[in-house]
């Protein structure tokens, strides 16, 4: 053997100790509560073990958006409860408070520390674009959940939530039976920018007879707090009953801080057609109240469903490009049958 073939032979063996030496310790090193700066053992994950993966290998970030409501509650609920009855490897959960800035940081943050999936419920439509391409570049798939984003659908693996629209679409049928001889309606809008906003808003308008006319819009951001003065605003303008028959309010918890209001100022909600969403508890409580006419449907519990396709992203396997959640239409007059068997 001449000096320089053994050379070689030296050389490769060599390296091909390195290679596997440094596999085996990338390995090792993916315990269940990793710190938040393994960069390289990231993406090695979900090859190392695909297509076999199980939820015992799957890491999961949900940059939760808020705690606005009582359906977010429920949400945030459903995603704690399934990671753990699924016993997944880690589950990354933030709270942005409703700031865009702060959920930017936490998809930053799990892109970083190399997480196997991007679960997002966006805050407001917009503004995506950039994060979600650093995650593509970094190869971590991302699903959006809840509400949806402007940016291309390229950006991002799927979508599963409601269909906003078709709520809109749901609450303007039932102005159109109660208020079938016309009349005007006030809108108590969620947060501005939002896909639950801007799609229930939409579908509103897409369906609503022309003897209805939409008085005035303003948003209450979800909140119960914030859509109190809202309405005691919207009372100092106009007079129930003369200037407006009706209120669409975009989710139960302002529907509950707007009767607050009319309440307070000593007018009886139930004389007025009042048209929220969710199906919360509350909500199905305010119409056993007679204050709520009907409940649009929206339903937070997405962590089954949010799980199972993090999963099939992890193995490779091809998945929906978007899943719409069933809903109904909720009623007065079986509310208090339903009530003690509602799971939010
Ligand atoms: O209707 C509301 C929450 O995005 C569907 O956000 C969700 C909405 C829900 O604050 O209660």
């Amino acid at each position: 053997m001449s000096k320089k073939l053994l050379y070689t032979l030296l050389t490769i063996l060599l390296l091909t100790s390195v290679i596997l030496v440094a596999c085996s310790s990338s390995n090792e090193t993916e315990t269940p509560d990793q710190p938040a700066d393994t960069t390289s053992s990231t993406t090695n994950t979900s090859e190392s073990c695909a297509p076999n993966c199980t939820y015992q290998d799957l890491t999961l970030c949900y940059p939760q958006l808020g705690a606005e409501s009582d359906w977010r509650t429920a949400n945030t609920a459903s995603i704690k409860e399934t990671a753990e009855q699924l016993g997944i490897k880690q589950l990354i959960f933030s709270d942005a408070q409703q700031k865009q800035e702060n959920q930017i940081s936490a998809v930053r943050a799990c892109i970083a520390q190399g997480v196997d999936v991007i679960a997002l419920p966006p805050v407001v439509e917009d503004g995506w674009d950039a994060v979600l391409t650093e995650a593509k570049n970094a190869g971590i798939p991302v699903i959006i959940v809840d509400r949806s984003v402007s940016a291309d659908s390229s950006l991002y693996a799927s979508h599963i939530g409601s269909n906003m629209v078709l709520e809109g679409e749901r609450a303007a049928e039932e102005f159109n039976k109660l208020l079938a001889d016309g009349g005007a309606i006030l809108e108590l809008s969620g947060t501005t920018g939002s896909g639950a906003a801007v799609g229930r808003a939409d579908g509103l308008r897409n369906k609503l007879n022309s003897n209805i006319t939409i008085l005035d819009s303003q948003t209450g951001n979800f909140t119960r707090a914030e859509a109190l003065p809202v309405m005691q605003a919207f009372l100092q303008k106009y007079q129930p009953g003369v200037d407006f028959q009706g209120v669409f309010i975009h989710n139960d918890d302002m529907g509950i801080g707007a009767i607050e209001a009319l309440k307070a100022a000593g007018v009886n909600p139930g004389d007025l057609v009042i048209v929220s969403v969710d199906g919360t508890r509350g909500g199905f409580q305010a119409m056993v109240d007679g204050w709520f006419q009907a409940d649009v449907e929206c339903n937070p519990l997405l962590g089954p469903q949010v799980f199972e396709m993090a999963l099939k992203l992890m193995n490779g396997e091809t998945i929906e490009r978007e899943v719409l959640t069933n809903e109904t239409v909720y009623y007065p007059e079986n509310a208090a049958e339903l009530l003690p068997s509602r799971q939010y």
